[in-house]
């Protein structure tokens, strides 16, 4: 069998395609390999010094921050500052874009990160994840203010995660489809394993906590009261349901097998937008959805139109096979 490493896929996707440059191929390299260091921590546990358990601080968002978000933070920025690729980095962790020490010299490129998705699920040995978008940095723009990131998630040239569960997989697109690569740990190296993944635009799953129903607008109640009245309601079958409560590996379900997921707004979230971040969760993953074939929306606007006013922007995301995307649309649209 030929084995195709993602160095490899990536060095066809520059010489043969023309699809991406040197910079950019080594900015996805680099990635990879901080993914595959948070890979390593996360193996280890409770073996692992410093992995599990509460860091004491919280975030920009104000969320408690989880020692592994604060260690995953710090590999991504270690790992992707010197290598003269990047113009800047911002993160979820930070309130603030981080800018490239003056001794290394800049790229052209922008990266933003979650550099641990899901974090509610480090303690509890479930799927956990980082998410990663690459946009250029306009020209003139100073990397190190956050107005140089503010752009919509369609100029993104780049996107992807890595999911590190049972196996680790690093799902990525450059634009030109999205490939899933698995980390063989003996190698230490990530091999192509699937490539031009398609979501199904039909499905009989959908992903939503169900938790917060009673806050959530008319047109989301609707649909999700539609599929649970089952075979015996309007849509006349069965749905089944499932929360990872780690975005990256719901949305690789739906990449996998197809669904819907949803994180809508919410009465308690109306002034912040929703819940997750656009910029470096919303928009790489509707760039790879898209990419699959699949749709991506807020309920009232295709997410990778959304102009950013802000870093740490929330959106109301709802994303997955496109039938079922447009119905919520069209139910929004109702109103
Ligand atoms: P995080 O970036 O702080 O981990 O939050 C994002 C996560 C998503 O991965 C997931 O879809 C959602 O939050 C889970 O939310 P809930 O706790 O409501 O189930
Ligand atoms: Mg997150």
């Amino acid at each position: 069998m030929r084995r195709i490493t993602l160095s490899r896929y990536l060095i066809e996707e520059q010489r043969e395609k023309g699809r991406i440059n040197a910079d950019l191929r080594l900015l996805i390299e680099v990635v990879a390999r901080a993914c595959k260091r948070i890979a390593i921590a996360i193996g280890k546990g409770g073996l692992g010094e410093g992995v599990l358990g509460d860091a004491g601080s919280d975030n920009v968002q104000g969320e408690a921050q989880k020692k592994l978000d604060v260690l995953s933070n710090e590999i991504f920025l270690e790992a992707n500052e010197w290598g003269g690729h990047l113009a800047g980095m911002a993160s979820e962790e930070m309130e603030l874009p981080h800018a490239i020490p003056n001794r290394y010299p800049q790229g052209e490129y922008l990266l933003l990160f979650d550099p641990l998705d899901g974090s509610s699920n480090i303690d509890i040995n479930v799927s956990v994840g980082t998410i990663f978008s690459v946009l250029k940095c306009p020209e003139g723009a100073d990397p190190t203010r956050e107005a140089a990131f503010l752009q919509p998630g369609s100029a993104q040239v780049a996107a992807g995660y890595a999911v590190y569960g049972p196996t680790t997989l690093l799902v990525l697109s450059v634009g030109d489809g999205v490939a899933c690569f698995t980390l063989d740990r003996e190698l230490g190296s990530f091999v192509l394993t699937r490539e031009h993944l398609q979501i199904p635009p039909d499905t009989r799953e959908f992903a939503i906590n169900m938790s917060n129903q009673r806050h959530w607008e008319a047109p989301v109640q609707r649909y999700v009261g539609e599929l649970l009245q089952g075979s015996g309601g309007p849509r006349g079958r069965d749905f089944n349901m499932r929360w990872v409560a780690s975005m990256v590996a719901d949305v690789h379900r739906i990449l996998t097998r197809g669904g819907v997921f949803l994180y809508p707004l919410d009465a308690r979230m109306g002034q912040q937008g929703g819940k997750l971040r656009l910029l470096y969760e919303a928009n790489p993953m509707s760039f790879i959805v898209e990419q699959a074939g699949g749709s991506a929306s807020t309920g009232r606007q295709r997410i990778l139109d959304v102009r950013p006013a802000a870093l740490h922007q929330r959106v109301p995301v709802i994303l997955g096979s496109r039938n079922e995307v447009e119905r919520i649309v069209a139910y929004h649209g109702e109103r």
